[in-house]
Parts: C-alpha cells; structure tokens; sequence
C-alpha cells in the first residue's frame, strides 16, 4: 500500500492527509481501524443513516457513523455535531469541527465521510469537485486526529480557491511552513513535484496549531 496519490497528471488530483504517526504509529493504527470498523458495520443493519455513540466515560469517544455520508447543508452539519455530543466531544473542539465544516459549507465545498478502508490516508480534497473526502480512520482516531484532518483538508481547500475555484490548481495560502510540516513532506512526499511538496507542507505545518490556523483562515 502506497500512501500517495501517483497520478498528479490528469488534472484529478487529490491531496491527500498522511500523518506522521505523532499521536500513534500510523500502521498500528489503520490494521486496527479496518478490525474494528469492518466488524461494526457488519454487525449492524443497514436501516438507519446515522449510529449513536453513547458513552459512559467522561472521556471523548470516536465518532462512529454506520455509512457514508456527505455534508452539504446546515442540517446535515449539525446532525453531525450531535454526534460528536454523544461522543462527548469537549465544547471548544465541537465548536472548532462546526467552524471548519460552516466555511467548507460556504465555500460550496463538500465534506463526504467514506466508508472506504485501507487507503493509506485519513482525508483527500478533491480539486476537481471541491470535495474534502474522509476516510474511517480519521473518525477512530479520535477527536485530535479528526480535527487535524478537516484542518488539513480545509487547507487544500483555501489553496484551490486561492488559485481559482473553478480549476483544478493550487497555490499556497501563505499560512508559512513549520518543522514539523517538513519533516511529513520528507517523508511521505519525495515522490510528489516541489510545487505540489510545498502545498502539502503547507497543509501539515497547519494541523500543528489549529486554532492559529483556523485564525488565519478567518474560520474562527
Ligand atoms: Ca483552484
């Protein structure tokens, strides 16, 4: 499994979200997601869109969704933010999840939580159909690592309109880039063009302060 996107060249590029492994190691991770999401949902009915996820702990739980979804209006919007109540989300980080999903709304941007597993990433954005794409192992890893993927995302997201909404090219934001953003790029990148390097070190260096992001996005 390859962790990028090979094929930059059909103006259907998709940025993807690769983590480096900050809060877990990546591989242990995701052998754990499609363990635990692929016994969930097969172990549940197809009848109901949305599962709860009541909790008895304190703590904030993943959010579990029983199927695909997309985000495309306030209702759906705060359909979800109820799920991340249940889940026990703290207030400041639900408040954070509604920012970033009301700019992408305004943006005309939709947010789709996939069902598929064993991409190698936590999110793509879309350029050519102005989709953030969420994969279910951004969702179990919790509440940090969902944020930083709508964060990153979004990123792509302001980089597309930056360079016009209505193609598919990117430029940076001039959010700035950090060591930590260099140091995923170093790793996970070397085989994307430097343009495109850049983009995504952009994009991780953002997830390092969210909330100084979302600032600088006038999201929050
Ligand atoms: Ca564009």
């Amino acid at each position: 499994m390859t962790p990028f996107i090979s094929d930059n060249q059909d103006h259907n590029r998709q940025s993807q979200t690769q983590h480096d492994g900050k809060a877990f190691g990546k591989g242990v991770a995701i052998g754990a997601g499609i363990g635990i999401i692929g016994s969930y949902v097969a172990s549940l009915s197809a009848s109901a869109a949305w599962a709860t996820t009541e909790s008895t702990l304190g703590e904030p739980q993943p959010i579990f969704l029983q199927s695909e979804i997309s985000i495309t209006s306030e209702q759906e919007m705060y359909e979800f933010l109820e799920l991340a109540h249940e889940a026990n989300w703290h207030e400041e980080d639900i408040n954070k999840m509604e920012a970033i999903i009301r700019d992408n709304l305004e943006n005309g941007v939709e947010i789709k939580f996939s069902d598929q597993l064993g991409t190698g990433s936590y999110g793509e954005y879309n350029p050519s159909s102005n989709t953030i794409e969420i994969m279910p192992e951004a969702l179990l890893g919790g509440h940090q690592t969902l944020l930083e993927t709508l964060t990153h995302e979004t990123v792509h997201a302001h980089q597309d309109a930056a360079d016009g909404i209505w193609n598919s090219s990117l430029q940076p934001v001039g959010l700035g880039i950090n060591n930590s953003g260099i140091e995923v790029v170093e790793s996970y990148y070397t085989e994307y063009s430097f343009a495109d390097q850049v983009l995504e070190a952009e994009a991780h260096s953002a997830t390092e302060d969210i909330e100084a992001t979302l600032d600088s996005l006038d999201i929050l």
